[in-house]
């Protein structure tokens, strides 16, 4: 995939800041691990090497780097650039002076009168992030890779390090190169659990790197209690009630104690608390992990061109569905029923992930091709077709717009194909 630069991105400013600022996701895509994502029969969880990367003052230093002028000084983000509004974050210049996320820009003023409020542009922020994502594919398989915020992300460094020594030597490189394609710099976390990485992260800020291994863990358990995800402000007050102060407090509690007072999120507390975190990469996927269509065809098949036809038809049906529901597919499949019920079926992994009508249609008559066929002695009776192991599109959606080879216009043509029914317009496909 193509990689352009975030600096691409020209700020706008006025009417459009609203509908850039709700495109920010602000929450995380997902909160913290959950007993369910625990793999409890893994026996040996201490085997494995997670980094988490966060960028440092995210949204500020982006500002800072896209304005020489802006370097050195007092920065915001957030608000409408005026006075009004909320400070989504602030350069570590402003930080010094008290300013922080969640004021309002009014009293952060007060607290620092020289400082200089901008808009949030949420676009180039999050091209930001899916170029460091489609970089991290130089280093690991892509399911090893999961995007966690805005500005946040896990890798298990499993597959490719055999030790600390090498993960940290990954990282560092990854650090480096981040650096000189974004000109941008992240705090990472090194260490054998997702949720000790995280908390290592914050060990260090900013353009940190730290390791926790077993043998000093003793750094993530002097932290507050509060610092651990998913222990919110609540969570921090009822701990502090039951003695619990820090991690290494929490690491030490009784489950009993634990279960009575948070219930079953006691427990995983208690277990994240003494590294026994045991959760892999989550990988934001939607729930629909296929897409199909089956048919009993009004008149039996028996010529390779209606076969083809059919293809096509149904193939174009089910990219509409993929596209309005922003998904790419990995794989499609083909299946024909013959009149005395035999079976034949083929499938296909897709050259790259896709929801291009052209694509699913040449795949699917490869499939065909090494198919039994459907002859006038035995003609075909049932069609099936379908696409698996679905992705949702994000990355592409956003990143095609730059790409010389000009796209279809395929929105365009299913609005009218909505409209006035599936056979109104069709892609010259068989260029
Ligand atoms: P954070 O990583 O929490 O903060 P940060 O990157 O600005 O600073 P740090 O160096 O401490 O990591 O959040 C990332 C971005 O998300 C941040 O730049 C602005 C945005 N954000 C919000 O819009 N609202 C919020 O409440 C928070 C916490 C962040
Ligand atoms: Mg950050
Ligand atoms: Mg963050």
């Amino acid at each position: 995939m193509q990689t352009i630069s975030s600096s691409f991105f020209i700020p706008r400013e006025g009417d459009e800041f609203n509908k850039l600022y709700k495109r920010v996701r602000i929450m995380p895509l997902y909160s913290f691990p959950h007993l369910k994502d625990m793999n409890l029969r893994l026996k040996s969880h201490v085997n494995r090497f997670f980094v988490h990367i966060d960028f440092d003052a995210f949204f500020a230093q982006v500002e800072q780097r896209d304005n020489p002028k802006l370097r050195g000084k007092a920065v915001s983000v957030g608000g409408t650039g005026g006075s009004r509004g909320i400070v989504m974050t602030a350069s570590y210049e402003a930080r010094a002076r008290g300013v922080e996320t969640g004021m309002s820009v009014v009293e952060a003023r007060r607290l620092c009168p020289e400082l200089i409020s901008l808009p949030c542009y949420g676009p180039k922020y999050e091209s930001i992030m899916a170029n460091l994502q489609n970089m991290l594919k130089d280093y690991v398989p892509e399911e090893c890779i999961e995007q966690y915020s805005i500005d946040e992300c896990f890798i298990d460094l499993t597959p490719v390090a055999k030790n600390f020594f090498e993960a940290v030597s990954i990282a560092k490189n990854i650090k480096a190169n981040l650096k000189r394609l974004e000109n941008l710099t992240a705090s990472m976390g090194i260490s054998y659990n997702k949720t000790f990485a995280k908390l290592a992260t914050k060990l260090m800020k900013p353009n940190g790197l730290t390791v926790i291994t077993r043998d000093n863990e003793d750094k993530i358990h002097s932290m507050p209690v509060t610092k651990l995800w998913g222990v919110g402000r609540r969570n921090g007050v009822r701990m502090q009630v039951n003695g619990i102060n820090t991690i290494g407090d929490l690491s030490k509690a009784p489950f009993g104690l634990l279960r009575k007072e948070f219930g079953i999120n006691g427990i995983v507390f208690g277990r994240l608390a003494r590294g026994e975190d045991t959760s892999e990469i989550f990988r934001k996927e939607k729930k629909e992990k296929s897409l199909n269509h089956f048919h009993t065809l009004s008149e039996p098949l028996y010529k390779s061109e209606d076969v083809k036809k059919e293809i096509r038809r149904i193939g174009e049906f089910i990219c509409r569905k993929m596209r309005f529901k922003e998904l790419v597919a990995g794989y499609v499949y083909l299946a024909l029923r013959f009149e005395d019920l035999t079976y034949t079926s083929g499938s296909m992994k897709l050259s790259q992930y896709t929801n291009d009508d052209r694509e699913i249609y040449n795949a699917s008559m490869e499939i065909f091709r090494h198919m039994r066929k459907p002859s006038m002695m035995l003609q075909g009776r049932q069609f099936g077709m379908g696409v698996f192991d679905l992705h949702l599109d994000t990355h592409t959606v956003n990143l095609n717009l730059f790409e010389k080879t000009s796209s279809l216009p395929f929105t365009a043509m299913d609005k009218l194909k909505a409209k006035f029914g599936e056979d109104v317009i069709r892609v010259g496909i068989e260029s």
